[in-house]
């Protein structure tokens, strides 16, 4: 028998709403510029990647890993996050991915808390944008973390904050980073996006639109 959940906690890009596309678009392009082919299912390796590790992998997907500088390389990131930022310029409330505002107020009306879990350093503007900040009892970005997902360090600093338990929480990933971060912290994990990719999640939902608050604590209760 689980314990009684107390805390739901949110990937941002990719669960809440879709900046996995301007973050797939922005690395498209910087890895054009520098010569190197950049498919969407390489994109897949990144979600849920800190900036920096993203362009690591990226170096070396194209064999340029040991072609840039330090300083190069914080230039191309910031390259990249600029090209970013005019993507998510546009953002309003009307980005929240399907089936994720019903879920939010299902949390909320079970008296439930509601955490953040993300290693973008652009999750509070977002999270601003998209109207959806203040809902949300905590928000653990890359500013309050050391290590980023797969380490379970930012779902744990999540539970801490919110002061509950890790066994009590459910926590919602598109990224299998994502995924292995929330079973590392110990706690029930609600995967969103194909079965294979995130195949260590203990429930996986295709979209956003099929989540069911109901379903996912029947699964929470029956692990
Ligand atoms: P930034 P998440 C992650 O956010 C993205 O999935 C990942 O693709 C991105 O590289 C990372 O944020 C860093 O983002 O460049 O904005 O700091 O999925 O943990 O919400
Ligand atoms: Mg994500």
């Amino acid at each position: 028998m689980s314990k009684p959940i107390e805390a739901f906690i949110f990937d941002l890009d990719g669960v809440i709403t879709d900046t996995a596309e301007y973050h797939f678009l922005a690395w498209k392009e910087l890895a054009k510029d520098i010569g190197i082919t950049f498919t969407k299912e390489d994109n897949e390796e990144l979600k849920g990647i800190s900036r920096m590790e993203s362009l690591e992998k990226i170096l070396k997907l194209g064999g340029k890993e040991n072609d840039f500088s330090k300083e190069e390389k914080e230039q191309l990131a910031a390259k990249k996050n600029e090209h970013y930022l005019t993507l998510i310029q546009n953002i309003t409330p009307d980005d929240i991915l399907p089936g994720i505002k019903p879920l939010i107020e299902e949390i909320k009306k079970h008296g439930l808390k509601l955490g953040l879990a993300s290693v973008s350093k652009n999750a509070i503007a977002v999270m601003e944008s998209l109207g959806l900040k203040d809902k949300f009892d905590v928000i653990v970005d890359a500013a309050k973390i050391q290590h980023g997902k797969p380490d379970p360090e930012i779902f744990l600093t999540a539970a801490k904050l919110l002061n509950v338990e890790t066994a009590a929480c459910i926590g919602l990933e598109d990224a299998a980073a994502g995924v292995d971060s929330i079973k590392g912290a110990k706690m029930f994990a609600v995967g969103v996006g194909s079965e294979e990719t995130l195949r260590k999640a203990d429930i996986v939902y295709s979209k956003t639109e099929l989540l069911s608050y109901g379903n996912i604590i029947r699964e929470f209760e029956g692990a």
